[in-house]
């Protein structure tokens, strides 16, 4: 008897499907603009959301019960990995992703934590060995364990940078050894609670200074992998250091990283950070350092970092537009950092869970690209641009404010207000979600 007992894998089956169980828009094999939907998607299972994570909220602990608990002994470990396969299998995902700590016990010392964490990545290794499922990326948890309470690079105990090194140091050994395609760094307690007791320069040089060591290790080791930031606004910290893409964009170049790091970026995050999700994308985008992202949906109320599913699906159209249209992912893939409702405590749950997740994203990249098959919103842009394109305009930006000012001031140059068209650009955009 194992936990996914009676479920069957998930079959695409067409939108006219009434099957709760079934793909209704998700159908791996279908080319998308000349790719299959599952190479544009990239889909990946979070085993922290899915597996880790056993129902808490600040109110109130565990709502689940698993085969797999308690989780602090190297056979429940197995037996979530057990778990956890038969779920890639079912959902026939071609990507997962972890934590050190969401797939092994913590021990008493460095030492015995990472001996379990081999042997777990052992097991996984077999278990690839024979399946298609690959990793998307890895990471480490500095953020859970009390040691990490005042960040981890950012800490103002020396020990725990170290600690942090020695950490991240197996984690990337580990995402290489299991081919992972990314290596992500998410700023944990990366942040400050209160500038009475912070040195804010410093622990940003610090950070600096860490990331740089993770990209010589990457180097040293030929990990040939993208390494990830992943912005976040607040919550662990009341002030994260990685606020959002343009902050990380500004941090990266500080450090002399551009050229090494990208970003990772999460719909929740945006949403925290005051932005929407295909805002963050563009801006990565627009500076080439869209890595991967984060799938989920923020509660719009709640001012919290909720992690649902995503359902909306103009909100996941108009991020693949941009996605699709920066030229899509290359190592990069579309995560479910995405948890349940603690009341949704059944099996079957996890799996409605994806293959609606699934198929958000599926419409929502058929919307997209058939957006930019159609070219309106492009035309759109070209238009609204066009007086850039003149050579009086190119020839204004080599001059000087003198030459343009008597240009202005002689009535040459008199601008004339145009529409900007929001709501036609609406409603053609309503036409394809
Ligand atoms: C938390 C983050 C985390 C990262 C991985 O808010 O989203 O889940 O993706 O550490
Ligand atoms: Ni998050
Ligand atoms: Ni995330």
């Amino acid at each position: 008897m194992t936990f996914f007992d009676g479920i069957a894998p998930i079959q695409y089956e067409g939108p006219e499907s009434t099957n709760p169980l079934a793909f209704r828009h998700y159908n791996p094999d279908e080319v998308v603009m000349g790719k299959r939907m599952e190479d544009h998607l990239r889909f990946a299972v979070a085993y922290w959301h899915s597996f880790a994570w056993e129902g808490g909220d600040p109110f109130g602990g565990q709502t689940f019960v698993r085969p797999w608990h308690p989780q602090d002994r190297m056979e429940t470990a197995k037996a979530k990995a057990d778990a956890a396969f038969d779920m890639f299998d079912i959902l026939n995902v071609p990507f997962f992703c972890w934590h050190d700590a969401d797939v092994r016990p913590e021990a008493d010392s460095f030492a015995q934590s990472l001996k379990n964490f081999e042997e777990i990545i052992d097991y996984f290794e077999e278990k690839m060995s024979t399946r298609k499922v690959k990793l998307l990326w890895g990471t480490a948890n500095m953020f859970s364990h009390r040691r990490w309470m005042a960040g981890a690079s950012t800490n103002p105990d020396p020990d725990v940078f170290a600690y942090a090194a020695a950490t991240v140091k197996s984690c990337m050994d580990a995402t290489k050894r299991l081919g992972g395609q990314n290596y992500v760094l998410w700023g944990g307690r990366e942040g400050y609670e209160t500038l009475l007791n912070t040195d804010l320069g410093r622990e940003l040089d610090h950070m600096g200074r860490f990331l740089n060591m993770v990209v010589e290790y990457k180097h040293k080791i030929g990990f040939e992998g993208t390494i990830l930031v992943e912005p976040k606004p607040q919550e662990p910290s009341k002030h994260q250091y990685d606020f959002d893409a343009a902050t990380c964009i500004g941090f990266l170049r500080k450090y002399g990283l551009e050229g090494e790091v990208k970003l990772n970026l999460e719909q929740g995050h945006a949403i925290l950070a005051g932005h929407s999700f295909e805002h963050e994308v563009a801006v990565a985008a627009a500076d080439g350092m869209l890595g991967s992202i984060d799938m989920n949906r923020n509660d719009y109320q709640s001012g919290w970092d909720t992690d649902q599913f995503p359902n909306n699906v103009p909100e996941v159209a108009l991020t693949y537009y941009h996605i699709l249209k920066s030229g899509g992912f290359s190592t990069g893939g579309t995560n479910f950092d995405a948890k349940l409702r603690r009341q949704s405590l059944d099996a079957d749950d996890l799996i409605a869970a994806h293959v609606g997740g699934m198929d958000v994203c599926a419409r929502g990249l058929k919307a997209a690209a058939a957006m930019l098959e159609d070219g309106g919103l492009e035309d759109a842009l070209k238009q609204r641009y066009a007086g850039w394109d003149t050579a009086g305009a190119k020839a204004m930006l080599d001059s000087d404010f003198d030459t343009i000012f008597t240009k202005v001031l002689s009535g040459e140059i008199d601008p004339q207000p145009r529409s900007g068209r929001q709501e036609y650009l609406e409603n053609y955009v309503n036409r394809f979600v």
